[in-house]
């Protein structure tokens, strides 16, 4: 079963996605989701100069060595860029060869271990009271876990607020947007405002928060203090993640339990948070971190130290990584929680796929391989439009993580 043939798609309905589809001598296509937000013509590039070429007449079942080849070869390991080329391929290999045995991914995975993913949506308001109506919309959708995100007084574009409620996507614009940030303004604002969501809904509703990296560990562990009595299933990123022995301060503070890997792209990011019981979820996933294959190793490794999956699934990954990823959290034996936010409906055409929401959980279906194809006639529809991530300042102009 020869690989004849990969090709890139770069469709734009909505946000940008890139795609990869491999196509074997006999005709059997697979699909992997190539996108890395804000970055996508990189990967893109990575994959039609470098990958696609060498991928021709290479055996599409030998995923495992295909790996190793493109990670081994490179020479340069690791990256986004790279890891999200291999992802890719890796992915397509998966989805070729449950369609090939005419199973879907999980059970070649080793079957279903749970009968649904719970997942996760994002409520978030311009104010607390707004905040309050999304977390009721989610709740009525039949979501059992919330993200909670609030503009904070005084912080021009706070972090995870949109204007469209149930699509959030921060690449807005060809030169980024300037956000700006006070920790200050931040956490003399959010505890309380979280608070009020916990005594509004009461103790079931299971509730999360994302820092995206903009504490140090000392700060994050004054707000996952005052954060205990509200029994948030994660805070996440609460601090840049490149200093994995810098947790220890922060896990000695607080009983909150931590989330953080979305921007992970391998298990030497997180092998040391892992090892040390340093964090309570791993949000790696499948699109960004290697693919199916390496998802699974950190996953096994996260078993052997309590700690639970908890894979990215903002929109800017597309419904092929969300389908992929579904297919392993469905598998493993511990999965703890997946985000999930909502594609708009020209994304959904250009990505036909049989995973569907459910009482707060997604399942993947039934078909052969991914259960995710690609129209190519509606992709071609919507050409690339440049979109780049924000930026963040502090209130003297000084950089900060976004
Ligand atoms: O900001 O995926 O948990 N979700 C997130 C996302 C990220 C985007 C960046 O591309 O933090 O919303
Ligand atoms: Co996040």
């Amino acid at each position: 079963m020869r690989i004849a043939q990969a090709e890139v798609v770069v469709t734009c309905p909505g946000r940008n996605f890139v795609t990869l589809k491999i196509t074997t001598e006999d005709g059997v296509t697979g699909l992997g989701d190539a996108t890395l937000n804000g970055r996508e013509l990189a990967v893109a590039a990575y994959l039609s100069e470098h990958v696609a070429p060498v991928l021709v007449g290479r055996d599409a079942s030998r995923i495992e060595d295909t790996w190793q080849y493109l990670f081994q070869g490179a020479y340069w390991r690791r990256g986004p860029v790279t890891m999200t080329a291999i992802a890719a391929v890796d992915t397509a290999l998966w989805d070729i060869k449950g369609k090939v045995a005419g199973l879907p991914v999980y059970q070649l995975l080793g079957g279903a271990c749970r009968d649904g993913v719970t997942v996760y949506g994002h409520a978030n308001g311009d104010d607390v009271d707004e905040l309050l109506e999304q977390v009721a919309r989610f709740r009525d959708l039949g979501y059992r876990a919330v993200r909670v995100q609030v503009a904070v007084p005084g912080i021009e574009h706070s972090y995870g607020v949109s204007r469209d409620k149930l699509f959030y996507e921060p690449a807005d614009a060809a030169s980024p947007t300037q956000a700006t940030w006070s920790t200050q303004r931040y956490l003399s604002f959010v505890p309380n405002a979280i608070g009020r969501v916990r005594e509004e809904f009461g103790p079931e509703l299971r509730l999360l928060h994302d820092v995206h990296h903009r504490l140090t560990p000392i700060e994050a562990a004054r707000l996952g203090k005052a954060l205990e009595p509200y029994g948030l299933t994660w805070l996440e990123d609460p601090v840049p993640a490149d200093l994995q022995e810098g947790f220890r301060l922060l896990r000695q503070h607080t009983t909150v339990p931590i989330a953080v890997g979305e921007v992970f792209s391998s298990i030497w990011d997180c092998h040391q948070l892992i090892r040390e019981q340093l964090i309570d979820y791993i949000r790696t996933t499948v699109v960004h971190a290697g693919g199916i294959s390496h998802l699974r190793r950190i996953f096994d490794l996260a078993a052997l130290h309590h700690v639970r999956s908890g894979s990215h699934g903002a929109t800017d990954l597309s419904p092929v990584a969300m389908a992929a990823a579904l297919h392993v959290d469905l598998s493993i034996p511990n999965f703890g929680l997946q985000e999930y936010m909502r594609h708009t409906d020209e994304t959904d055409a250009v990505f036909p796929h049989t995973y569907r929401f459910e009482e707060g959980c997604l399942h993947p279906g039934e078909a052969p391989g991914l259960g995710v194809e690609l129209d190519l006639e509606a992709a071609a529809r919507y050409p690339y439009r440049a979109a780049q991530l924000p930026t963040n300042r502090l209130e003297d102009g000084t950089v900060h993580p976004w």
